[in-house]
């Protein structure tokens, strides 16, 4: 008799144990849910010798993109298309030393190493730039 109210007692703490694990999942659901369709507001490039990094980033309209230049050259990045900067709407290198400058997609000089730039963008759509100084790097803001 002694065993079997063990056994009953075992039965007791295996339903316990069984209930409370059934009870975890819940819980890890919730963080799956956030995060897919919110966008960072500020996004930072690394210049790097290999050119930018990541390559193509995604903003919000009025979202901010950082470029950063980890290289030990001097790199410039600017809206499309070289030579003119224009494809930004209200960008071009003309204006590169005017007090129009701060508002065109052009760091119109070059970003040292350790020197950073940023930019908001206001205008939706997608859009390329490049590295004026070292030709052949190209990147894109896509902006939603
Ligand atoms: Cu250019």
């Amino acid at each position: 008799m002694k065993l079997m109210s063990v056994l009953v007692l075992f039965s007791v703490l295996f339903l316990i144990v069984g209930c409370t694990q059934a009870g975890t999942p819940a819980s890890s659901t919730a963080a799956t849910e956030s995060g897919t369709d919110s966008l960072s507001e500020s996004v930072t490039v690394t210049i790097t010798s290999a050119g930018f990094e990541p390559n193509e980033v995604t903003i919000p309209v009025g979202g901010t993109v950082t470029w950063s230049n980890t290289d030990s050259v001097g790199h410039w990045p600017a809206s499309a298309m070289h030579p003119t900067h224009t494809a930004y709407p209200g960008s071009g290198i003309e204006k590169c030393g005017t007090e129009e400058q701060a508002g065109i997609f052009d760091v119109c000089k070059d970003l040292a190493q350790g020197e950073s730039w940023s930019f908001t963008f206001t205008e939706q759509g997608s859009w390329n730039y490049h590295d004026h100084t070292v030709l052949g790097k190209y990147g894109k803001v896509i902006v939603q």
